[in-house]
């Protein structure tokens, strides 16, 4: 159970101590020409109207409740009657959850730095969650089958209002986190707004799959999943995306526990997977420019035991250099534009179509979300993921996670 404290918003505006660039200090005279100024006022005003959309004592009092997060377990084990309760009570808990995680949200937003949250994106995402949190908190109590219809399609609605955001924050902060000089602030704003929406999403599309009857499915949550055939699925999105970026691909190769199969949520791997897979092939192909058709395969090694799964992806990419490697699980760090080799970057056709349309779509690489979405999510899941590099020689990922059979003590969503 997390509480997060409410913080004002006038509070936290103009506060050094948050990393904000402080109007008197240099470095922002420096950025004040007109046109800044004039974009900074209309932002000014746009956040007032944010700010003043929505009645502001309801979202304080949601934001002072506590949230309650499930184990999956509870997920996985609540019956399932005949005359369909468990969905009424399920959709209960959510009507109950959903605008408290949200309000938890929006005092965050309200929490940024003042020129950091005046991002006309930053702005637009904020606003998404105000809408949010009005139609979610104005739904009437769910009592009977009809309302929890009602209230599934306001749901889906919503996850589809919300599904760009990871790729609005990415676009907002890599323009405002220049004006900051503590990048942890941001990082932390990133790690906790990401997971906290993974939360969200895994809660309602839990609730929403419990209206069909899918096999090995009991809503989000897999009883049968074998872990080989999901890796399989994304090595072989993440070699298209590779051949067609590069004109070539390395093999994936998967060894070690292939038989494994337990339950758990294919969300949060369908994320991680073709993100951790992107990132050895391309360093694969990038240190093997001269020979193309001799590529060293990606080994993708699984272990399986009581307590929790180990993913370990192999690359022989080069590894990270010393460098850089501090540095690699910083949101927006990428080295995707830094090759001048044509054979990276397609030469001037390759500038045209490489562009990359945000942090989960196709595109190999760019965004520099990876690794620190990955790295969030792993955590939030009660695992870890750590980066060995072999300089010179390649990169070895380590993704664990812990199982959700309730046998050992579990994560909360
Ligand atoms: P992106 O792929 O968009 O650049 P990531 O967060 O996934 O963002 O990765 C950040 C950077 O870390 C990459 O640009 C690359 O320089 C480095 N990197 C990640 N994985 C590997 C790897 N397996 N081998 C070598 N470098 C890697
Ligand atoms: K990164
Ligand atoms: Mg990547």
């Amino acid at each position: 159970v997390r509480n997060l404290s409410q913080t004002s918003a006038n509070q936290n505006r103009n506060s050094d101590s948050k990393g904000f660039i402080s109007p008197n200090s240099q470095a922002y005279s420096s950025a004040r020409s007109s046109s800044v100024v004039h974009d900074y006022s209309l932002a000014k005003e746009k956040s007032r109207q944010v700010v003043s959309f929505y009645n502001q004592t309801a979202i304080d009092a949601a934001a002072s409740k506590p949230s309650v997060r499930l184990t999956p377990a509870t997920l996985l084990y609540t019956g399932k009657t005949p005359d369909g309760n468990h969905l009424l009570r399920s959709a209960q808990y959510l009507h109950k959850e959903l605008p408290v995680r949200v309000a938890h949200r929006i005092a965050e937003f309200r929490g940024l730095p003042f020129i950091v949250g005046c991002n006309p994106t930053i702005l637009q995402v904020h606003e998404l969650y105000i809408r949010a949190f009005q139609m979610l908190s104005e739904f009437p109590q769910i009592k009977n089958h009809e309302t929890e219809h009602r209230y599934c399609q306001m749901v889906k609605g919503l996850l589809d209002d919300h599904k760009d955001v990871v790729t609005h924050l990415a676009e907002g902060f890599r323009e405002s986190k220049k004006h900051m000089k503590d990048e942890n602030m941001i990082h932390h704003f990133l790690d906790r707004t990401l997971t906290s929406r993974l939360g969200i999403r895994m809660l309602a599309e839990h609730h929403l799959s419990l209206h069909q009857d899918m096999g090995d499915f009991i809503g989000i949550i897999c009883t049968k999943m074998t872990l080989r055939k999901v890796i399989e699925k994304w090595a072989e999105f993440a070699r298209e995306q590779c051949e067609m970026r590069y004109g070539f691909t390395p093999k994936v190769h998967i060894t070690g526990h292939t038989g494994a199969m337990f339950p758990y949520i294919m969300q949060p791997l369908d994320y991680m997977l073709p993100e951790l897979i992107k990132n050895a092939l391309r360093a694969t192909v990038e240190s093997h420019l001269d020979t193309p058709h001799n590529l060293p395969d990606v080994v993708i090694t699984i272990a399986n035991s009581d307590m929790d799964f180990i993913i370990r992806i192999s690359d022989r990419g080069g590894g990270i250099s010393h460098n850089i490697i501090n540095k690699v699980f910083q949101y927006h760090f990428t080295t995707a534009q830094d090759s001048t080799d044509p054979r990276v970057t397609g030469g001037t056709f390759g500038a045209l179509t490489n562009t990359n349309n945000g942090p989960t779509a196709g595109p190999l690489c760019g965004f520099g979300f990876g690794l620190p979405v990955s790295k969030a999510y792993a955590e939030y899941l009660g695992g870890s993921l750590v980066l060995q590099s072999m300089q010179g020689y390649g990169t070895d990922l380590y993704l664990r996670l812990r199982h959700i059979d309730g046998k050992h003590e579990s994560f909360r969503i």
